[in-house]
């Protein structure tokens, strides 16, 4: 990497602390990733975004500033970025997915706290993460309850507007949900100067697509018995989905789908034979949270779907493209966006439903359910989600874990005596 002290220090950042940050990741991701067998070519592209990611990414966002265009920080998949590219302003997600800014979350909030909460507060009151030092707004949203009072914390550090989300699914609250994107629209408009009009927003909405396309293209290749790419590797370039230049984002994963369709074509595989299949369904795993693939793919199992938010929920379901007017095309952001299944509706029906398809559609030998500590939406859902599961014989195990590695070994264990219990079932049904 270049040196960019000169930026960072133009950003207000604590440089001694960000050398600390910087030292640790190169080993880790070295670890990770980049000691993968057999990775695709195109992954060279996601592993140069990582080496740069507080480098080259800022100062291509510091030049956009510079050029009057406003950057905007969020922390939440129901927040819409087709109205913060309409307005030519960019998106960036800033979920904290490391525990080096858990001792600075600390200060300001209980410990026993979602780990992706005090990390994303620790990153901003650190000074140490280049990202939240760019964005001009924050946008929080009334999700779970260890967000919504963070954002009045984060508050007294920079400007934030919070969405207010409704927590059930009727009529009345998608008529509420289309009030506050207009509000966002307003928002953004004051921001930027900019105006948002039928074409702008058809554009947003247009790219935001195409960026989920690309990704359902890239998942579609997990369905194959012969996996062309690992889990892990899926998810970080669903990570990096979230801050990299979208246009740029989905050329170079349309390239890498189009390596993976020849190693489909070819039998290529970076498992072995009968490796358990996994889907993970839970909570988010910001970058560099790459633990429980980690453990998993090095346990003898191979992640093919994550029903999460840096998974399907991401990208599934598009905003309908044929709004012609801009009250339609808020009723169509609402439409989708209230078709995520966060644990934070009641009741939240759909999730088990799209853990079920998802199961099927992707052909898993079994679920791990994922949840961070003190997430007690996702974590209470388990029960609804298990009762589903058992009532179809599907394996499941529940798995609670922070960022830090202490648990490590023990998580392999418990994960390896599930994927031997998932081998004995497939020779079971096989001999059957
Ligand atoms: S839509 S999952 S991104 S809220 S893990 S902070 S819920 S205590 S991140 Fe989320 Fe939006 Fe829902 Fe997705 Fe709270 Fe749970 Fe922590 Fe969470």
């Amino acid at each position: 990497m270049a040196d960019y002290r000169e930026m960072w220090k133009s950003l207000d950042m604590d440089l001694e602390k960000h050398d600390k940050l910087c030292e640790v990741l190169p080993q880790f991701y070295e670890e990770i990733y980049l000691s993968q067998k057999n990775r695709p070519q195109g992954m060279n592209y996601f592993n140069f975004v990582v080496s740069e990611v507080h480098g080259l990414r800022i100062k291509e966002l510091l030049e956009s500033r510079k050029n009057n265009r406003k950057v905007i920080g969020s922390f939440c998949v129901y927040v819409p970025d087709e109205v913060i590219n309409a307005a030519d302003a960019i998106s960036v997600g800033l979920c904290g997915g490391s525990d080096f800014w858990h001792p600075d979350g600390e200060k300001v909030l209980p410990r026993n706290t979602c780990p992706l909460v005090k990390a994303s507060i620790g990153a901003k009151i650190s000074a140490t993460c280049p990202y939240f030092q760019s964005c001009d707004l924050l946008v929080g949203e009334t999700t779970c309850d260890g967000k919504k009072k963070a954002w009045e914390i984060l508050s007294e550090y920079t400007p934030i507007h919070v969405m207010d989300l409704p927590q059930m699914k009727r009529e009345k609250d998608n008529l509420h949900w289309q009030d506050e994107i207009k509000i966002f629209i307003d928002k953004i408009e004051n921001l930027t100067g900019n105006k948002i009009n039928e074409e702008n927003l058809a554009e947003g909405i247009k790219l935001i697509n195409e960026k989920r396309r690309v990704l359902k293209r890239l998942y579609e290749f997990r369905k194959f018995d012969k996996l062309p790419i690992s889990g892990k590797d899926v998810l970080l370039i669903s990570q990096i989905a979230f801050y990299d230049d979208p246009k740029r984002f989905i050329e170079k994963t349309n390239e890498l789908c189009d390596e993976l369709e020849k190693r489909v074509q070819n039998g290529i595989s970076v498992f072995e034979e009968n490796t358990p299949r996994i889907l993970i369904t839970g909570t988010p795993m910001a970058i560099p949270n790459w633990k429980l693939h980690h453990i998993i793919e090095s346990s003898g199992g191979a992640v093919v779907c994550e029903e999460t938010c840096t998974g399907t929920r991401y990208f599934e379901n598009l905003v309908d493209e044929n709004g012609k007017t801009l009250a339609k095309q808020i009723k169509a952001l609402s439409d989708r966006y209230l078709n995520i299944n966060c644990a934070c509706f009641t009741p939240n029906k759909g999730r088990i439903d799209d853990i079920l398809r998802l199961y099927k559609e992707y052909n898993a030998d079994g679920i791990v359910y994922f949840t961070l500590p003190f997430c007690t939406t996702y974590a209470t859902e388990f029960k609804k989600v298990k009762d589903a599961l058992d009532k179809k014989g599907i394996p499941v195990i529940m798995i609670e874990t922070d960022y830090g590695l202490q648990d490590a070994g023990q998580i392999k264990t418990r994960l390896e005596a599930f994927f031997e219990m998932l081998e004995t079932n497939k020779k079971v049904a096989v001999t059957k």
